[in-house]
Formats: structure tokens, C-alpha cells, sequence
């Protein structure tokens, strides 16, 4: 397969002034008909004509009326074209019913649905399949069905016919398309300017009373986008479907978003307080775009992250002003955990903006994604707010219209603040964790043996002055060095910006000095703090300021000390985070007991009633099993998955006997009366009372569980409850009532086949997910029944690591069955065997015999070849 390169980027040849569409519906014979005016690029450094197609039979094609016959290979054709602007005509067949790839036009659940994005409209006809080349459309849809939808406003209809037409230009991943016998929630949405939007949310007539929470989502990130980037909607309409066969999240195209329907479908009695959040986070993330990604977008695919990564960092602004913003940033890092560093630090890493790769769709990451919007929020962080605003601006201002690049959004920085941001550009550009090592240094006033700090002014190694001391003083100095390991084939990597926010706490207690930023450009680099009557204990990367992996050797005492006392709330957490990881430690390789300062901390912060009950509940959550195994791993102990998983058990056992007397009280303290409501607040309650509720079952054997589960009326309260009998081992009677109660909610079945997979015994979960591929509701083609089988099984560490090797050979065996219909889904599950090279050696040989059993698999698709091909190294 062939590999496509940044550097070998050139402008398209001939780009199109105006598009028009006409599709013929039909199951399996769909005709497209399309109309281009083509016009040659000024800056064009060939003549080539070549239009993107794949899987079309073209009927006829025709110049400026004049019949043409085309050179056709299985990428798309070419043909002798006039040397100035032409109409381009074609009519092409393609057959949407038997597309299980779920990529161009297909069907789901009887309706006529496309994805396009990135490379899936060579698929529905001829064309120059590229985000640099940009038109407006006109569409004409055909068919008998009650609703057609396209991008833009509606322009006519008639009977059997509609006609869409999109003023702004879009590249054609933005373009869309649904048909189908669907019914709407509308509203109704007033922008800044005055202008009218009529709303919508289209979903299949059962589905009618699960769109009133997407609804409010939608107009909260509309008002949301102007109060905050200024940022106006412009159309008459906004659209939203849910689709039930989705390869991912939703799609943002031109006021017609798709949306899988778990990612807007919504109601209290069949979603959990997380499904609202995340339906809440999807639709601003996909209405966010039409300003970040498609007014601007794209000049090619290596620039994803320009539209990805600044598309995720709005969407975490705005959970976090609507929610509460500590909270959405310790789940934003512990995500970042567990899904980039892995990637970062595997076989699998890449620059947030990639240099090469085969199939794009596999580049759609926790690196391009998270890590491309942790790069924004320190660039937020460096700049300021104030210059940050007037560099989003300028951005919007000069590129509104553009398909941009990274280059062109540092340049808007780089204008707006009078900042060089050459080296920060390295976070683009140099793939891997940054490792961050600190240590600390305290002299006291009366310590002659340290020469006095202007001595050293002439010194190029002389530590940064963060805060000048009138009197005489003690001085406190934190050296950092930074490294980062090679990686995707880069060995050298040099110095990277980090913003370092540190803040200083007094051995009282006390705050002795606020949040401060520290920049660090070198590779080792000194900050010294004056000023000071005693020696401080520092609250290093508050905020998380930097998405680097902090290596501090330090004592549990100063860690239960932050826990106990510092005032950023990321960093309290992180103190907890870090007792409990360092102590499950301690236990898997050398047995020792779980660590009491860590028991006592968990006592006082979940009693404190002054904290937010959803950062309690944070606070009790241990870290995750595949963390554990990585931390093991990086401290040189190949990691045993039985006993972290062990570990962890008897840690959580611990806690519940700590607690035992606190929580019933507690439990009553957080339950939350009257009508189910999916705001932060009760959610918050609930998440705490769910894992208290966790921590009784470990006493009462799933007692309490069982009478939550018989009242239970939301799907919190029940799928928290019927999780917890799950793992006391009396799940059997509630999992069929579950089931006969819910089984025509796929949504809701989506859950039952998760939940007993990844709530498993270890020793049983490949078993379980065996059992469940085999019932009669298992169903390969749907993307949502495949991850909640076999993703869920993934997740179940020790299950699925399970020395046997069962766990893998039925992922495999089920990855080699799916990539002949969905290569995309395929591909992107390969990735939970990235980290294969951290096991031991049987379980390393196992891994590495079903990877290769893919590999070897006849016909096996680019993706996949190229996900498997990577991960094997
Ligand atoms: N832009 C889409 C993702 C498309 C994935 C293509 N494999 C959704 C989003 O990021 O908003
Ligand atoms: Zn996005």
C-alpha cells in the first residue's frame, strides 16, 4: 500500500466553482448524477485531471456535453480535459444496501444515511475527494421516502423530489445526505444578529421522546459559541440525525450533523447521568466545528488537529462552564492517561500532526484529538486569555473561507501576541511524552555554603527569579529536566515549551505562594523562589498545565500533605491519585500492605462536605488496571495482569472496611429525591453514592445492590446497581429481567452485553463474551453491538490478558470476520493490542501469533493491514 507524505503536499490542479447532485434512491441501484464546473487553480504546479472514485460503475461521462471516455483504476479516472474552465458531467451507480463499510452512502435501519468524512465520497461519484478543493452545492434528492435531507437550506420540493442548496463552500467530507421515514423534534433558535434558525433533531418515530435533552445541548452550544468566541450560526437550518450503524461518535457536516444515535438519544429511564454528559459534549463538539473545521478548514489530512484539537478544546471549555471545570479536567487527564500516553508511548505513536501515513482514518486519535487540544490549552496558558481571544479572532478573521494549516494558526498567534512560536511548535511536530524530572533545593537564610543568586545573573545555567524577597530569606529552587524518548521513528528530540504551573503550600498548610507559570524551554532549567521563611511543599503542574508524564521522587507524607491541603484541585486529586497508585505498587511487587496514609486521606476527603461530590467520587476511583500495568512497566516489573487485578481488589476491600461505618450515612446523605434531573449537581451525587454503593457490596455480598436494582427509576441507579451485583457474583436473576424488560432499546441492549463482559470475573469474561457473540441480539454489522462486546472485553484487563491467551484469539477471531464488512471499525479495535511488548514473554508470543494470524488473513483491508502492521513494528 502506498504511504502519503506531508511533505509531498501540492495544490490540486483544477478546482471546482459549483457542484450539482442528483440522486436516484434505490436500495441497490442509486444513481448519482453530477454536474461540476471545474476551473484550473492559479497556483497549480500541473495540468493533471484526476477525480477520487472508488466502488462506482460510471454509466456515462460527458465535457461540456461532449461525451468522454475516461481512464479508470480502482482509485478513480482520468481524462484529457480543455485548458480553461469546463463542465463536468457523470452519472454513476452504487448500491448503499450492501455497504457495510458504513463509509459514502448507506443504510441503516431501512434509511438512506452517508459518511463522508475523510475520504468517503469517492465512493458516491467522481470527484477531486480533497478538503483543499471547496464548492458550494446544490443537491436533488429522489425517492419515495417522507424525509430528504441534504447540507445548506431547503430550497423546493415536490412530490417524490427535495432540493437542498449550501451557499458556503465545503469540501466534500462535509456533504451529507439522509432519506428516510423519520420524524423531527423541532425548535427554534434566535442568533445574536436577529436571524431566525428553525432546529431539528430527525430520528426513526420510536425514538421521538429521547431528543429533548440533544435539543437543549444544541441551543446552549449555539448561545455557548457567541457569548464566548462571538461565533454566529449561518443557516436557516440546523439539522440532526441519529443514525444507529455509525463507525464513530457524529459528523459535523454543513447543517446536516449524523450523529450515532448513542451520541444524542437521550431519555432518564434508558441513559446514565455519563451518556448525558457525553450527548451534551458530542452535539457542542459537532456545532463547534461549523466555525472550527468547516467555515475553516483543512488544507490536507496531516492538518487534522487543526480542526480536531481545537474542536475538542472549545467543546471541554464548554462542559466545563456548564459543569464544574475541576471535574472535567481530572476526567479529561485520566482519559488522556489512559487512551494517549499509551498511544504516545507505543508503537503507535505519532506527532499530533502526522508526517506520513496509508489510510487516514486511522489517524483519527487520542493523539490528533486530545493531545492536539491539550497543545491549545497550553498555548491558552502561555499567551493569556485577552491575547488568546484576539488571536481566535484574527484566526476567524483572515481564514474565514480557507483550508488552513497549522502553519497559518501559529502565524495568527505569532501576529496577535508579537510571539516567536517556533520552538512551541515542536508540540506539533515531535511525537512522544515529554518525561519531566524535578527536584528541589532549600537553602536558609543563614546558609552561607550557597552563593548569593546575583552572582550568578552572568550565568546562562542561572535559575529563573519567580519572586524577589525584600528581607533575608530563604531560597527555594525547583531544577526540572526534561526528556522525551524516541519514538515514530525520531530519536532526536529536542526541548519542548512547557508551561509549569506551580504553586507553594507552607508546613502549615497555608498557601505561601499562588498559582504561578513557569516557562520551561530548556532542557534542564532551575526557577528560584525567594522569599520564603521556611521550606515550602510544592504543588507541581497544577492544573495538569502540561501533558507530560511529572517524574517526582518524593514521600508519601508530602503526598498525603497535598492531598490534605493544597488548593488546586487537579493537583489534591493527583496527590490522592498518586498515594493510591504508588501503594498498589508497592503491593504487586513487593506484597506490602495497603498504605494507611492514603485509607486516611480517602476517610477525610469523602466526609468533607465541603467538596463537590462528584470529585469525591473521583477521588475514591482507583486508578485502572491497563495504568497500573504501564507504571510497572516503566519502573522496569514486566506487569502480571492477575495481580494487579488482585491488588486492586484488596485495596477496594480495604477502603470498604475503612469506611464501613461512614457509609450508610454517607449513602443517605447523597441521595437525590424527586424527578431525575441530568445536571452536574445530582449527577455528582449519584456518581459518589454509586461508588459507595461499590464499596458496600464488598461488605453486604450485593444486599443493598439488589433492593437499588427492584427501585431503581433511572438507568443510573440501575446500571450502577446491576453492575455491583455483577461482581458479588449474583447477577444472573437481575441480567434477565434487565433483558426482558429493555430488549427492544438497542441502546439500552448495548449496555447489558457490555456490562457483563467488562463487570466479569477475569477468569470467566472471555467466556462470557464467547456465550454473548452466540445470542441471537449479537449483531457484526452494528459498530455500537461489536465495541460493547468486544471493546468491553478489552477492557476487562485481566480477562482479556487471561494467560490462556482465549482473550485474544477471540478478539482476533472476530477482527479477522469484521474487516471484510467494516475495515474501519476493524482498525481502529487492533490498537487495544498496542501494548503488547510490555507483557511477559507467553503473553507477548500469544499477542503477537493473533496479530499475526490478522496480518495474514486473505484481502485483508489497508486499514487494518496498516493498524496491525504498525502495532507488529
Ligand atoms: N470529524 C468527525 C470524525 C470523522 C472520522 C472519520 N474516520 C467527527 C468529529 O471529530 O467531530
Ligand atoms: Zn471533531
Amino acid at each position: 500500500p502506498q504511504t502519503i507524505y506531508l511533505k509531498d503536499y501540492t495544490p490540486p490542479a483544477w478546482l471546482v466553482e459549483d457542484v450539482h447532485l442528483t440522486f436516484r434512491l434505490a436500495a441497490k441501484t442509486t444513481r448519482v448524477i453530477s454536474r461540476i464546473r471545474f476551473a484550473p487553480n492559479p497556483d497549480r504546479v500541473d495540468q493533471t485531471f484526476f477525480l477520487h472514485g472508488e466502488d462506482l460503475v460510471l454509466i456515462s461521462s460527458h465535457i461540456d456535453g461532449v461525451a468522454v471516455t475516461p481512464t479508470i483504476t480502482e482509485e478513480g479516472l482520468s481524462c484529457d480535459v480543455p485548458d480553461g474552465p469546463f463542465t463536468w458531467e457523470a452519472e454513476v451507480e452504487i448500491s448503499p444496501a450492501t455497504n457495510t463499510a458504513l463509509e459514502g452512502l448507506y443504510m441503516s435501519s431501512g434509511m438512506y444515511c452517508t459518511q463522508c468524512e475523510a475520504e468517503g465520497f469517492r465512493k458516491i461519484t467522481y470527484y477531486p475527494d480533497r478538503p483543499d478543493v471547496m464548492a458550494p452545492f446544490t443537491v436533488r434528492i429522489e425517492s419515495d421516502l417522507p424525509v430528504m435531507l441534504s447540507n445548506g437550506n431547503p430550497v423546493a420540493e415536490g412530490e417524490g423530489w427535495a432540493e437542498w442548496h449550501d451557499p458556503w463552500k465545503k469540501p466534500s467530507y462535509l456533504f451529507a445526505l439522509v432519506a428516510g421515514d423519520l420524524v423531527n423534534h423541532p425548535d427554534r433558535f434566535t442568533t445574536m444578529s436577529g436571524r431566525d434558525v428553525e432546529l431539528n433533531i430527525w430520528v426513526r418515530p420510536g425514538d421521538l421522546h429521547k431528543c429533548a435533552f440533544g435539543m437543549e445541548a444544541l441551543k446552549k452550544s449555539m448561545k455557548w459559541d457567541e457569548d464566548v468566541y462571538g461565533r454566529e450560526y449561518d443557516l436557516d437550518i440546523f439539522n440532526i440525525v441519529a443514525v444507529d450503524d455509525f463507525n464513530m461518535g457524529a459528523m459535523e457536516n454543513k447543517g446536516l450533523n449524523i450523529f450515532n444515535s448513542s451520541a444524542v438519544l437521550a431519555s432518564p429511564e434508558t441513559s446514565t447521568d455519563a451518556n448525558f454528559e457525553r450527548i451534551e459534549a458530542i452535539i457542542a463538539h459537532e456545532y463547534f466545528h461549523n466555525w472550527t473545521g468547516n467555515r475553516i478548514t483543512c488544507r490536507d489530512w496531516f492538518q487534522l488537529c487543526l480542526k480536531e484539537g481545537l474542536t475538542v478544546y472549545r467543546d471541554s471549555q464548554f462542559t466545563s462552564d456548564m459543569r464544574s471545570a475541576p471535574v472535567k479536567r481530572i476526567s479529561d487527564v485520566i482519559d488522556l492517561r489512559a487512551r494517549q500516553f499509551p498511544e504516545d508511548q507505543g508503537p503507535l505513536s505519532h506527532p499530533v500532526r502526522p508526517e506520513r501515513f496509508q489510510e487516514i482514518n486511522n489517524f483519527y486519535t487520542a493523539t490528533v484529538y486530545e493531545k492536539g487540544a491539550e497543545v491549545i490549552g497550553m498555548l491558552k496558558r502561555l499567551v493569556g486569555d485577552e491575547a488568546y481571544a484576539k488571536a481566535l479572532d484574527l484566526y476567524f478573521e483572515r481564514h474565514d473561507g480557507d483550508a488552513a494549516t497549522i502553519e497559518d494558526w501559529l502565524r495568527v498567534f505569532e501576529d496577535a501576541t508579537g510571539r516567536d512560536l517556533t520552538q512551541f511548535k515542536r508540540w506539533y511536530s515531535q511525537s512522544g511524552t515529554p518525561r519531566l524530572k524535578v527536584t528541589e533545593d532549600w537553602a536558609a537564610a543563614d546558609d552561607a555554603s550557597r552563593p548569593p543568586s546575583r552572582d550568578l545573573a552572568d550565568n546562562p545555567e542561572a535559575p529563573d527569579q519567580v519572586r524577589g524577597g525584600g528581607t533575608p530569606s530563604g531560597t527555594y529552587t525547583l531544577t526540572f529536566e526534561q526528556h522525551t524518548p524516541e519514538g515514530s521513528g525520531q530519536t532526536e528530540k529536542e526541548p519542548q515549551v512547557l508551561p509549569i504551573a506551580v504553586g507553594l503550600l507552607g508546613p502549615n498548610g497555608d498557601e505561601v505562594l499562588a498559582t504561578t507559570l513557569l516557562e520551561m524551554t530548556q532542557a534542564k532549567q532551575s526557577f528560584e523562589f525567594t522569599g520564603l521563611s521556611a521550606r515550602p511543599i510544592p504543588s507541581i503542574l497544577r492544573e495538569f498545565s502540561a501533558p507530560v508524564v511529572l517524574e517526582r521522587e518524593t514521600s508519601a507524607d508530602k503526598r498525603a500533605f497535598l492531598l490534605a491541603h493544597d488548593t488546586d484541585p487537579f493537583n489534591r486529586w493527583e496527590a490522592g491519585r498518586q498515594l493510591a497508585r504508588d501503594g498498589l505498587i508497592a503491593m504487586i511487587r513487593n506484597g506490602s500492605p495497603a498504605d494507611d496514609r492514603w485509607l486516611e486521606g480517602m476517610s477525610r476527603v469523602v466526609r468533607d462536605d465541603t467538596a463537590d461530590p462528584a470529585f469525591r467520587a473521583l477521588m475514591l476511583s482507583l486508578p485502572a488496571e491497563s495504568e497500573l500495568a504501564q507504571a510497572l512497566h516503566e519502573q522496569g516489573t514486566t506487569p502480571d495482569p492477575d495481580a494487579i487485578w488482585q491488588a486492586r481488589e484488596t485495596v477496594a476491600q480495604q477502603l470498604a472496611e475503612t469506611l464501613q461505618d461512614a457509609l450508610p450515612r454517607l449513602q443517605a446523605e447523597m441521595t437525590v429525591e424527586g424527578a431525575y434531573s441530568p445536571d452536574a449537581g445530582p449527577a455528582g451525587r449519584r456518581a459518589l453514592a454509586g461508588k459507595l454503593l461499590g464499596l458496600t457490596t464488598r461488605l453486604d455480598g450485593g444486599a443493598q445492590a439488589a433492593r437499588q436494582y427492584t427501585h431503581a427509576d433511572n438507568m443510573t441507579l440501575q446500571l450502577t446497581a446491576l453492575a455491583c451485583l455483577i461482581r458479588s457474583g449474583r447477577g444472573e436473576d437481575a441480567l434477565a429481567a434487565f433483558y426482558n424488560r429493555w430488549k427492544d432499546d438497542r441502546l439500552v441492549i448495548d449496555k447489558w452485553f457490555m456490562l457483563q463482559i467488562a463487570e466479569a470475573d477475569p477468569a470467566r469474561a472471555a467466556d462470557v463474551a464467547k456465550t454473548l457473540t452466540e445470542h441471537p441480539d449479537f449483531d457484526l454489522k452494528n459498530p455500537n453491538r461489536f465495541r460493547a462486546t468486544m471493546g468491553a472485553l478489552a477492557m476487562n484487563h485481566a480477562g482479556f490478558h487471561r494467560a490462556d491467551g482465549d482473550g485474544y484469539a477471540l478478539l482476533a477471531d472476530w477482527l479477522i470476520r469484521l474487516d471484510a464488512l467494516n475495515p474501519q471499525t476493524t482498525a481502529r479495535m487492533c490498537s487495544v493490542f498496542q501494548a503488547w511488548r510490555r507483557y511477559d514473554a507467553d503473553r507477548q508470543a500469544l499477542m503477537r501469533q493473533n496479530l499475526e494470524r490478522i496480518a495474514a488473513k486473505s484481502d485483508l483491508s489497508r486499514d487494518t493491514a496498516e493498524m496491525v502492521g504498525r502495532i507488529l513494528g
